[in-house]
């Protein structure tokens, strides 16, 4: 609906340009990295400042992650955790084609933006198991299936500082492992998203995600910038929230916890009618352009 407004209105001068991205979603078990991508398939209850026009699925597992969206969190259950497949040709693959609507507030140019994402969302397992282990043949079917991809989300719940050592092992061994350039030839660029920023002790500093970064994951942080001036890719840091906050002066987080403990948070969207994610597309807006969108 919107978007037929948006088009007859500026339709003279619109323009638009065509990014497309190859991305792996990398984290531990309960980082969030489903969540997210569920979120983002149902992108349409950002809120009404976002710049995202439309997030459409352009397969079936793309519609599958909007069905998990609808049957679970919004019906305020948690997504299952995602099982370690023996083959990594059964893990699934989501393609999501993400509309951008024009930034530019005075309207001088017109330009829709069209990001076509494809994106696997690897298990837990990978991150916190199979990274430790050596030689292992999944491992390498693994490493070797994260070899095309133009970027890699490395997510991490936010509150699980206490693993940053462990984790930064975890991050050496891909990064090892990742050398060289992708398949079109470009260096890779790993985004790093720190995930369910809307807890109050992340939340205060969302608009500073290196900074939050340096405080919480000093040695993961430490490993990515050194890749990086080394010259193997590019790096930059992210905070989103799958849930969001509500009220306008006084934010409150809009999820209701199960669990706290070292290994992270295990929440549910506490009130769907005010469900606002943010922060879900400037990580892919980033992977696929180079360049930074402010708040989405
Ligand atoms: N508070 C909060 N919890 C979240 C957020 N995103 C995911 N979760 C919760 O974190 C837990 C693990 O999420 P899941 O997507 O299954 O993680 P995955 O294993 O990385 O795919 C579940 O309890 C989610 O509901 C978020 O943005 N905020
Ligand atoms: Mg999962």
């Amino acid at each position: 609906m919107f978007k037929s407004i948006f088009n007859q209105k500026n339709n003279q001068n619109i323009k638009a340009e065509n990014y497309s991205g190859i991305l792996r979603v990398i984290g531990d078990r309960a980082a969030g990295k489903t969540t997210y991508l569920a979120a983002l398939a149902r992108c349409s209850n950002a809120d009404i400042y976002s710049k995202v026009e439309s997030v459409t699925p352009g397969n079936q597992d793309g519609k599958y992650l909007i069905k998990q969206a609808k049957n679970l969190i919004e019906k305020g259950l948690q997504i299952e955790p995602t099982r370690l497949a023996n083959d990594v040709l059964e893990i699934r693959d989501y393609s999501l084609r993400i509309v951008l609507k024009n930034s530019d507030k005075l309207n001088l140019s017109n330009t829709v933006f069209n990001l076509d994402i494809s994106c696997k969302d690897y298990s837990g397992e990978f991150f916190s198991d199979i990274l430790q282990e050596k030689d292992s043949q999944l491992l390498q079917d693994y490493l070797n299936d994260c070899f095309p991809a133009t970027g890699i989300m490395l997510m991490i719940d936010g509150t699980t500082h206490r693993k940053d050592l462990e984790y930064s092992q975890g991050v050496d061994k891909l990064l090892v492992a990742l050398a060289g350039d992708n398949i079109l030839g470009q260096k890779r660029r790993i985004a790093l998203v720190l995930t369910k920023c809307e807890l109050a002790d992340l939340w205060v500093n969302r608009h500073r995600p290196k900074f939050l970064t340096e405080a919480r994951f000093p040695t993961i942080l430490k490993r990515l910038e050194s890749w990086q001036d080394l010259g193997m890719g590019n790096v930059e840091y992210f905070t989103t929230s799958a849930f969001g906050v509500t009220g306008k002066k006084y934010f409150k987080p809009n999820s209701q916890q199960i669990y706290r403990g070292r290994g992270g948070v295990a929440s549910v969207l506490e009130d769907v009618k005010r469900w606002r994610p943010f922060g879900l597309v400037s990580p892919i807006y980033w992977i696929c352009t180079g360049k930074k969108l402010m708040d989405n």
